[in-house]
């Protein structure tokens, strides 16, 4: 190997203020509190962030390429504990003990400076079912954490039941039958235009796998699911393997490709059975829910962006937005699954203001629903901009509070966590105590605290959505991550039984 490694990380917006490496592990029991956390809620927030362990030799290494790091905070009788472990991927493990970075550029094997068998970083999501915690990143099958002290016991295929060689940062639950639906895209390996869809019961079992092909090779990040089918839709950010080999990047963002929404039947579908209806070159980001309505049209509610979101790939030319000018709403597609007609019409635009992060009441995921809990941008709430430019860091989305849409009435609230704050992903938690009303329970957020770069976790209940009813804070600054779960107490403690 040539060069020495670099000692410090570069001077660039990804690694520096609070997006500056964290690098942490271990744990801190009885977080502070600030106002009264209620007695009811009993369970364990996971989240994981990407955070480089090591200065990458790609100068200008994205966010996204940065090691999983989880945290977990547990919380019980009122109290808080926190813990945070990184994911031992293949990676990980392997640049520890070369005491240097390995790999190359995001998801280009061609760039690594050994050859691994799984690129991972397992970044992106965390979620439990069927008794395991899995740490989830799309190029990969997951791996498996211990619930209960984030100790990696492995690369997971479900006792070799997974067919595809990549699994999504973001299936989805049926909250009816209790299976997690999955896929994978470049499922049959880099630059390969396959996807792979399939089901999982509650105790493990592989049911309904269809392989499918899409018309690009794509991302496709996240996806919808109803009652009877699901949906794939297509970022137009393409990837070529060609370039890949040349040491270019995995994904370019292509002006020309439409944005596809490809459904396919849930139960008993064919390959041949996909349709890709299209729409406008456009940003299909995360999703809210999908149902059917009394029609048995599908109705996708998603985030979705006139520009491209992943400001960092831009096209061929080399153009991309500047990151301030990108706007994404929560829209509602609407479509017949049965029409022969693969254009789509114009989304119906639910909520108008800039906003992602879309989480619901998960006990109505894939039915017909009312409560969306989101990050949202507003300048006029009041942010010290100036005063918290020089501490933001760079190569993400910015989102200064946390919102609540109701579909019903079409109103929107707002919390607003401080001047010098902001926000990441929300969870749900259902009011414990019988409660079923959808909504009614809280909603707790990771929240960045630019005066004192230290993070902070608020706890918003629905009922009173404008104010936080308890401010928990960490004795550290959890730099920008992507997403998690909230699983209950009594499902740990089955888990750990099991
Ligand atoms: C996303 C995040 C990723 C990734 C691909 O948020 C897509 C979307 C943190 O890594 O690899
Ligand atoms: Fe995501």
């Amino acid at each position: 190997m040539a060069a020495e490694p670099r000692s410090a990380f570069p001077d660039r917006p990804q690694f520096s203020g609070f997006m500056r490496p964290c690098r942490v592990e271990g744990e801190a029991s009885n977080l502070e509190v600030l106002g009264q956390i209620p007695k009811e809620i009993d369970g364990v927030f996971y989240r994981v962030m990407p955070d480089p362990q090591l200065p990458p030799f790609i100068e200008d290494d994205p966010w996204f390429n940065g090691d999983g790091n989880i945290s977990a905070f547990r919380i019980h009788e009122g109290r808080v504990s926190f813990q945070q472990r990184y994911v031992r991927t293949e990676k990980f493990v392997r640049e520890r003990e070369a005491q240097r970075a390995l790999l190359g550029k995001y998801r280009n094997k061609f760039t690594d400076a050994v050859e691994f068998k799984i690129r991972t970083t397992a970044n992106t999501n965390i979620v439990h079912f069927n008794g395991q915690l899995l740490a989830l990143k799309e190029d990969a099958p997951p791996y498996a954490l211990d619930p209960l002290t984030l100790e990696t016991k492995g690369l997971y295929d479900f006792d070799g039941q997974l067919p595809s060689l990549t699994f999504t940062a973001h299936p989805k639950f049926d909250p009816k039958t209790g299976e997690m639906v999955c896929f994978g895209y470049e499922a049959r390996g880099d630059g390969t235009p396959d996807v792979c869809y399939y089901s999982i019961t509650p105790d493990g079992k592989f049911a309904e796998t269809v392989w499918l092909v899409a018309p690009v090779v794509a991302m496709i990040h996240d996806f919808a699911v109803t009652e009877n089918w699901v949906v794939f839709p297509i970022i137009p950010q393409v990837c070529d393997l060609e370039r890949m080999k040349q040491g270019g990047e995995h994904w370019q963002w292509s002006p020309e490709t439409p944005m596809y929404l490809g459904v396919l039947p849930r139960r008993g579908a064919k390959s041949t059975d996909v349709k890709w209806f299209r729409y406008t070159n456009s940003f299909p980001g995360h999703t809210a829910n999908a149902y059917e309505d009394q029609n048995g049209n599908l109705r996708i509610d998603l985030g979705l962006s006139d520009k491209n979101a992943f400001f960092w790939w831009p096209d061929a030319q080399g153009n991309a937005p500047e990151p301030s000018s990108i706007r994404s709403q929560l829209v509602r597609f609407t479509i017949n699954p049965l029409s022969a007609n693969l254009a789509l019409n114009e989304p119906q635009v639910l909520q108008a203001d800039n906003s992602e992060f879309y989480r619901i009441d998960d006990r109505f995921a894939m039915a017909p629903y009312r409560h969306t809990f989101f990050d949202m941008m507003d300048p006029t709430r009041g942010t010290e901009f100036p005063r918290i430019a020089p501490n933001l860091g760079g190569g993400y989305p910015l989102y200064n509070c946390l919102a609540h849409f109701d579909n019903l009435t079409g109103e929107t609230e707002v919390y607003f966590p401080g001047t010098t704050h902001m926000v990441q992903e929300p969870v749900f938690i259902p009011r414990s105590g019988g409660s079923s009303v959808e909504g009614d329970g809280y909603v707790l957020v990771l929240v960045n605290n630019y005066a004192n770069m230290s993070s902070e976790l608020h706890l918003v209940d629905t009922k009173d959505f404008t104010r936080a009813q308890a401010k928990i804070l960490l004795p550290v600054r959890l730099r920008h991550g992507l997403h998690g779960s909230w699983v209950e107490g009594k499902d740990l403690q089955q888990s750990a039984a099991a």
